[in-house]
């Protein structure tokens, strides 16, 4: 009789055990790659477009500058690279090639690079330089190398392909980790081309066969992102100007696009139904140009601009790639790094204190003790809430303890289960009724919000549409300084 009831006690305590070990939710639609994930952790990175444009004073380059024209008088890639720290950046992007076909690397595939410049006596090399000083800053390096080359006498032809793989191979293979390939989607046009002198144009549909040429990076550098229009990895954000989309899918149907199509719209919002997970990149430039131009000294974004661009792109689930462009001197100029410096304090004070960390949480619908709504606000990006398998809508309650003034919020989703939430709002405890604050849709890795200052003790976030059960890893709320 003893024995029969101990035998039943263990089989009670291990079903018990059993029922409350709640599976976690299963991923849901296209997820990031691991690849993907450590770039979104980035979130703020340099661009850097140096060449013999910032000698000429132009945008685009035609190909037949002289190489003698590139001789930087103090160039320092410490420099640019001390000042991304500084600013809190994580990475730097540069400008291996642009569409002038100038190579900032001694390219053994042509004469049209540092070799033949003045600089350094030809024995010059901008990409180990950059190398050397993002290793010293702990930095990761990206290299932008443009399939457009107006200086190359092949392009056009398939001989060019060849030219443009060896030339991605050596700065895949000579220069370290690179966290980013940029395929920038600007194509064809009028060009010197070998002394041609005409117009050529491509089918960027075919013409350049990515998928051969993906191969080759995902060979060499398999830790790295791809960036183009259509991504694979990364996607254009559609504009130049700051932008994100306050809709913004990590998703997309990119078998459907290519690099330089006409997709402005898609680019921003991604696909709610795409089939990859291709994030966006939102790219601009701290001046009107995206190279130096000496008559935009006085035109350099502020740090309020700065940080409103902030607001519009990593605050919009999405990534930050802020150019910075080298002086004819080699140095990033002062006005731009003061306006960096001067951002990186603002950014500072804007978030100096997360008022929800370590908030008691509770939700109308939660998984299971492992994934309570508590998991918000601990700090900790891997644990999360979520609610049980087919629900889509649930409250968050956010318990300040005493009445808090907030004007800010931040959400993250759980991405490596998929992006979910399609729609929420946040409201506030005001005299005792819900008051809302802002509706929003897409959550992905990142959203920060602003709202006019509220006085409260208790903040709701309200999931109200979502593809599949909400999966949210952290909430932050702030009182910042600003509007
Ligand atoms: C574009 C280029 O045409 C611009 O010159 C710049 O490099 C920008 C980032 O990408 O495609």
């Amino acid at each position: 009789m003893k024995i029969r009831i101990s035998v039943a006690c263990i089989f009670l305590c291990l079903s018990v055990t059993a029922c409350s070990q709640v599976k976690p939710p299963e991923p849901f639609g296209p997820l990031p790659s691991e690849r993907q994930l450590a770039w979104h952790e980035m979130e703020y990175y340099m661009f850097v477009h140096f060449t013999v444009n910032t000698f000429t004073d132009k945008e685009w380059g035609y190909g037949d500058e002289k190489e003698s024209v590139f001789n930087p008088t103090e160039l320092d890639c410490r420099q640019w690279a001390r000042v991304a720290k500084e600013a809190g950046m994580k990475g730097i992007i540069v400008t291996a090639k642009h569409h002038d076909g100038f190579c900032l690397w001694p390219s053994k595939y042509t004469g049209h690079s540092v070799k033949n410049s003045p600089w350094k006596d030809g024995r010059g090399d901008v990409l180990r330089d950059l190398r050397q000083a993002c290793d010293e800053y702990g930095l990761k390096m990206g290299v932008y190398l443009s399939p457009w080359d107006r200086n190359s006498s092949v392009y056009g032809t398939s001989e060019y392909l060849t030219y443009y793989r060896n030339q991605l191979t050596e700065l895949l293979t000579n220069y370290g980790d690179i966290f980013e390939v940029w395929f920038d989607g600007a194509n064809g046009g009028d060009g010197f081309y070998g002394g041609a002198r005409e117009t050529r144009r491509i089918d960027n549909r075919t013409y350049y066969d990515w998928h051969n040429t993906h191969k080759i990076v995902r060979e060499l550098q398999p830790g790295a992102v791809m960036f183009s229009d259509a991504g694979p990895d990364v996607r254009w954000v559609g504009n130049e100007s700051g932008m994100g989309s306050l809709t913004n899918w990590c998703l997309l149907k990119k078998d459907e696009m290519y690099p330089g199509g006409d997709f402005a719209r898609i680019l921003g919002e991604g696909h709610e139904d795409g089939n990859y997970w291709v994030p966006a990149e939102v790219d601009v430039s701290i001046r009107k140009g995206w190279f130096y131009h000496k008559t935009q000294d006085s035109l350099v974004r502020s740090p309020e601009n700065l940080m409103e661009l902030y607001y519009s792109s990593v605050g919009r689930n999405s990534s930050l790639l802020l150019n910075i462009p080298p002086d004819r001197r080699g140095l990033l100029h002062e006005n731009d790094v003061q306006s960096l410096l001067g951002f990186k304090k603002l950014r500072e004070k804007e978030f100096e204190k997360n008022l929800a960390k370590g908030s008691n949480v509770s939700a109308t619908n939660t998984r299971g003790k492992e994934f309570r709504a508590s998991n918000v606000t601990d700090d900790n990006p891997e644990t999360y809430w979520a609610a049980s398998d087919q629900k889509t809508t649930a409250d968050l309650i956010i318990d300040l303890d005493s009445e808090t003034e907030i004007n800010r919020i931040l959400l993250q989703e759980y991405v490596k289960l998929g992006q979910r939430v399609q729609e929420f709002k946040v409201s506030a405890l005001v005299n005792r009724e819900w008051k809302q604050l802002i509706e929003g849709t897409t959550i992905g890795h990142k959203v920060i919000r602003k709202f006019p200052v509220v006085k409260t003790s208790k903040i709701k976030v309200t999931i109200n549409k979502s593809k599949a059960c909400p999966v949210i890893s952290n909430i932050e709320l702030y009182r910042s300084p600003g509007d």
